[in-house]
């Protein structure tokens, strides 16, 4: 039996070896890191946001400050994946009625999927039946799946793709569909005043606010 103390330490240590192994780019450290802190007793939440995306944002530090270059990043990315496949599971309730439909997609130009994944992972997890449309996709592949949902969701990672946002919108407006659905948008560099400025139906800052959002645009009075 582990006193308290002893258990915080465990704890500590798992969260600082997920964060490491990320930096690192080494997916088995993630992963048997995760296990370990699953295992331990640690909230799902407490690994992703101070092991995990602490992690993904010294990645983004270091490349800044130039320690770090791109193929830095992409193991760092290679290894944030493998630890959110492992955690996917857990972020998921079970066996909720499916609340309404997504499309989910990162704008064209941008190739990240790390924090579109999790969006996605999030709302599958909340009730919704995510389709993944992946990354770099065209405003037209956008508004051939506005038929069958009931928010768009876009990602951007860069302010060279925010446009891409708009030119989306623009696409789902000049093809018709711009009142079928409701189309939220996010990512590091995405405002809410950017969000306004282009005409979407909504801005979340991260992942379970995404799901909120989602929620309130398809039963507003819930
Ligand atoms: Co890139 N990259 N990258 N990169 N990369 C950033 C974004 C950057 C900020 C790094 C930096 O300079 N500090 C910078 C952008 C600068 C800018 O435009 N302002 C940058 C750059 C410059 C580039 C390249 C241009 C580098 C180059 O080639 N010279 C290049 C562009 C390639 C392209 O897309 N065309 C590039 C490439 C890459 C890799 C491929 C190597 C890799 C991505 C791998 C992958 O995704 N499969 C990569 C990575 C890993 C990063 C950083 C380090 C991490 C991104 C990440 O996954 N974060 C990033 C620095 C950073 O963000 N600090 C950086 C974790 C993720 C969970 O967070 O995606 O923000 P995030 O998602 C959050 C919220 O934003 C929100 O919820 C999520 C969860 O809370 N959210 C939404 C996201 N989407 C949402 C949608 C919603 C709602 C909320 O509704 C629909």
């Amino acid at each position: 039996m582990y006193s308290s103390k002893e258990k915080e330490h465990i704890m500590d240590q798992t969260i600082q070896k997920i964060f490491q192994g990320i930096l690192d780019g080494e997916q088995e450290a993630v992963t048997a890191g995760v296990a370990a802190a699953l295992e331990a007793g640690l909230e799902p939440k407490t690994i992703l946001d101070d092991g995990m995306l602490a992690a993904m944002a010294e990645v983004g530090r270091r490349f800044e400050e130039g320690e770090f270059y791109v193929p830095e990043m992409l193991i760092s990315a290679r290894a944030m994946k493998a630890g959110l496949a492992q955690l996917q599971p857990h972020l998921k309730q079970s066996k909720v009625e499916a609340v309404g439909t997504v499309a989910i997609g990162t704008v064209r130009g941008d190739l990240h999927d790390i924090g579109k994944n999790l969006v996605g992972m999030m709302l599958e997890g909340a009730g919704f039946k995510v389709r993944d449309l992946g990354v770099d996709v065209s405003p037209e592949a956008f508004v051939a799946a506005a038929d069958e949902v009931d928010v768009i969701g876009l990602s951007a990672l860069l302010t060279t793709t925010m446009g891409s946002m708009q030119d989306t919108l623009k696409a789902l407006d000049a093809a018709g569909k711009r009142s079928k659905v409701k189309v939220i948008v996010g990512g590091a560099p995405v405002t809410a005043e950017f969000a306004r400025r282009i005409g979407a139906d909504g801005y979340a800052p991260d992942a379970s606010q995404a799901v909120a959002l989602a929620k309130s645009l398809i039963s507003p009075a819930a």
